[in-house]
């Protein structure tokens, strides 16, 4: 694990920066490294990871939108009888007393956090701990979503976007709602082509914005971005969803940045270009998946608010949250006029 580094900035601040977010490239880019647990649950009995009912644990932040994206799965899916799920708390803590790692930890009661929970399954105090239950000999990031089997005590995978595709399909025998397919056989490859822009544009575009270390780099991940806002814009002024007339996958992922870019990007991550409620389409848009049964109950915006604007102080230094702007995503929209 590597320790907090600090360095002075070109405008003469001390700056400390915490390796959890750090990911650098030399030229002041971030990058984001791969996941390292990628194995699969399957409807296969006899596979190792079979999909059984109360084996497995999602653990998330409901800040983190890597995260929320999985538990709209569990919501939509009908799989919270199946796959139980826990958060931590919003703002990162230490994760150690023998190091100054900082990093996702959990409440010691119910109480002290609304919203996030003492991790009762392993009695761990951090995310970081479940990554050591799982391996002895982990070096990378201690990130959410986590999703854990209860039997073995490890973790089978954590990769959201292959999260998803799981509980979308490995568990329809026990889903609620398993006719739900949002990743169907004759949309795949439009779904993986929009999601490869949104991803590399839109989801991790304003992490690219918000965490370059100099202009050049935050300009080019700005000037994407929304180039990348502007096609969803006109995408959205001809079709309900981003693939089509049908919510798919592409939705929901694209949905976890939006409902953070007016109350975090656009101050944290300096995307303040053009803001969401300024685009109609994708405004209504963002109301219309918030509005999908189950979808509100993923979106907490105190922890979201509370964790960007206080787990990165060499962005924010004092921690201030700003008290805007609180728009309401379940007041009415106009989007059933797309729908023929
Ligand atoms: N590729 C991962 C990314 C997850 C991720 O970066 N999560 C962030 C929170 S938004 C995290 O847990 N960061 C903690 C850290 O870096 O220590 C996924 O999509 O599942």
């Amino acid at each position: 694990m590597q320790s907090t580094t600090s360095f002075i900035s070109p405008r003469n601040f001390k700056i400390t920066l915490s390796p959890a977010v750090r990911q650098m490239a030399d030229t002041g880019a971030f990058r984001r490294p791969p996941s390292a647990f990628r194995n699969f649950v399957s409807r296969d009995p006899a596979s190792t990871f079979p999909a059984e009912s109360g084996r497995y644990h999602l653990y998330i932040s409901y800040a983190c939108p890597w995260a929320t994206r999985c538990l709209a799965y569990l919501k939509v899916k009908g799989l919270e009888k199946a796959i139980s799920f826990s958060s931590v708390k919003p703002i990162w803590g230490r994760t150690k007393e023998t190091d100054d790692h900082m990093g996702w930890v959990f409440p010691t009661s119910s109480t002290e956090e609304p919203g996030a929970e003492p991790d009762h399954l392993n009695g761990a105090k951090s995310a970081r701990e479940l990554y050591e239950l799982a391996s002895t000999n982990y070096t990378g990031r201690y990130t959410v979503p986590i999703l854990w089997d209860k039997k073995v005590k490890t973790i089978v995978n954590n990769e959201s976007s292959e999260i998803i595709r799981m509980l979308n399909a490995e568990f329809n025998d026990i889903a609620e709602n398993p006719a739900l397919d949002l990743y169907p056989v004759h949309l795949q490859s439009q779904i993986d082509k929009v999601n490869e822009w949104v991803y590399d544009d839109i989801n991790n575009g304003v992490y690219k914005c918000g965490l370059a270390e100099k202009q050049e780099p935050y300009e080019e991940a700005a000037n994407k971005l929304y180039q990348a806002l502007d096609k969803c814009e006109d995408i959205l002024s001809k079709n309900r969803y981003i693939c089509g007339d049908s919510q798919t996958e592409a939705d929901i992922r694209l949905f976890a940045t939006l409902i953070r870019f007016d109350e975090v990007y656009a101050v944290h991550f300096k995307c303040n270009k053009k803001l969401l409620r300024e685009y109609p389409n994708l405004f209504n848009y963002t109301k219309d998946i918030f509005q999908i049964p189950g979808m509100s109950s993923t979106v907490i915006m105190k922890h979201i608010k509370d964790h960007y604007y206080g787990s990165h102080p060499f962005i924010n230094p004092f921690g201030i949250v700003p008290l805007g702007p609180h728009t309401d995503y379940s007041s009415p929209h106009d989007r059933e006029k797309m729908s023929s």
